[in-house]
């Protein structure tokens, strides 16, 4: 158990300060946890009459910490730079943050800092929601966005708070992606977390499906959510069966699960269900459009309508990563490794790493892709089991470029890099000695 009252001390302590400031600049990480938990800095500071500034980051590197040096103080760092030295240079600067860290001079609060699992317990969008108090919805959705499943710790409380005041629901339900947002046919049908043998991909198989559960009748956009509570548990029951039958009893069980969701929003919107509330931000992000989901979280008009388009693509676009992953992925012994460079897109190369290792899996996995500036970006992946093994991949990754002339880090399960492009050999190297 963590130091609790000293967590919430230093929440208020950083909310005074970040009240305090007149021209404040918001720097922020551009994945779901950093748009959610930025997203509630920005509301907090709006409402209190400061219209901040803000930046959308995919690293904190060398020209963003020039900009933080340029702004000439009062720079509000959010799920980055936890660990960072040079921030302690800055003047005026706070940091909300979740990964691991040893701390600094800098103010920060950040629950590494107070025994508390940064990985699994809390996320910036918690740590944000506890400094200001408000936007419950979007604290969960940062967390559930970064992996932390099902909600423990300092994610629970904040859950307790949310269902307490009417913002958040939470129950055992289908945890298959589309519940709310797309109709029954097409969530079967585009099923990818999991794949749904039999069904996945197969329209036909799909309506047939819904025929012999006794849905065949309810119009052709009802969604899951819209069902009557019997129809959806009957629904659920024709589903593990059918799974069961084929041989896929683990994928069945994991099927059901506890289910976040947000009475207050729109049952028709990935914004009802923080699973794709999540998503849906990650979408936004990870296609270089992380303003557009800051608008969403902020909730202004006419920006879901074009998110949800942007996230059509997006999983246009795993669909196909996946299936690249599927015919490329190579067992280097210790670890699998793709070469994706040409192939996907550096934004979504770790969540399709992620896709592709099951919970079963024996060893990590390390995808790279070319970034923008024409460098290697490798993201990696582990499972649970890994970790409770011992595995820490942000240590692993952190060694490895510190021998190759690069830079990176992140969580246990799952950390990033950037390393220059004729690199490739050495880092493996030091992979293979370091696993
Ligand atoms: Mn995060």
């Amino acid at each position: 158990m963590g130091e609790r009252d000293a967590f919430f001390s230093r929440c208020s302590e950083v909310r005074g300060t970040a009240l305090s400031y007149s021209n404040p600049l918001i720097i922020n990480h551009f994945d779901c946890d950093g748009l959610t938990s930025g997203a509630i800095v920005k509301i907090a500071l709006s409402e209190a009459g400061k219209n901040a500034k803000m930046l959308t980051v995919k690293k904190l590197d060398g020209n963003v910490l020039a900009e933080a040096k340029a702004h000439k103080g009062e720079v509000i760092f959010v799920d980055l730079a936890g660990a960072c030295k040079e921030v302690d240079e800055i003047k005026d600067v706070i940091i909300l943050d979740h990964h691991q860290t040893e701390g600094g001079k800098t103010l920060q609060i950040n629950p590494h800092l107070f025994g508390f699992d940064g990985g699994d317990e809390i996320s910036s969008s918690g740590v944000a929601y506890f400094t200001f108090k408000m936007r419950v919805d979007l604290g969960v959705v940062g967390a559930v966005g970064d992996m932390q499943y099902p909600l423990i710790g300092l994610n629970r409380e904040m859950l307790e708070e949310g269902i307490a005041s009417g913002d958040v629901k939470c129950e055992q339900n289908l945890r298959l992606y589309g519940r709310g947002s797309r109709p029954l046919q097409q969530m079967l049908e585009y099923a990818d977390e999991p794949f749904l043998p039999g069904l996945t991909g197969n329209s036909e198989a799909c309506k047939s499906f819904l025929e012999q559960s006794g849905l065949g009748g309810a119009p052709a956009s009802t969604s899951f959510y819209e069902l009557s509570q019997a129809k959806q548990l009957s629904l659920i029951n024709f589903l593990v069966s059918h799974m069961a039958e084929r041989g896929h009893e683990k994928t069945a069980k994991s099927l059901i699960g506890e289910v976040y969701t947000f009475p207050k929003n729109d049952i028709k919107t990935e914004m009802y269900d923080a699973s794709e509330f999540s998503t849906l931000l990650n979408a936004c992000g990870r296609n270089a459009k992380a303003e557009l989901g800051i608008s969403v979280c902020t909730g202004e008009f006419g920006a879901y309508a074009q998110a949800s388009s942007l996230l059509a693509t997006h999983r246009k676009n795993l669909r196909e990563g996946m299936k690249f992953l599927s015919q490329n992925r190579q067992d280097f012994g210790k670890f699998y490794f793709l070469d994706a460079r040409g192939a996907i897109a550096d934004g979504i190369v770790g969540v399709v790493a992620g896709m592709g290792l099951t919970s079963a899996a024996k060893k990590p996995i390390f995808a790279i892709a070319t970034d923008e500036n024409g460098a290697i970006k490798v993201s990696s992946r582990a499972n649970a089991s890994l970790v409770k093994a011992g595995l820490n991949l942000g240590m692993v990754l952190k060694a490895a470029c510190e021998k190759c002339g690069g830079a990176g880090g992140g969580h246990r399960i799952a950390a990033g890099a950037t390393i220059p492009k004729g690199q490739l050999d050495c880092f493996l190297c030091e992979l293979n000695k370091l696993l």
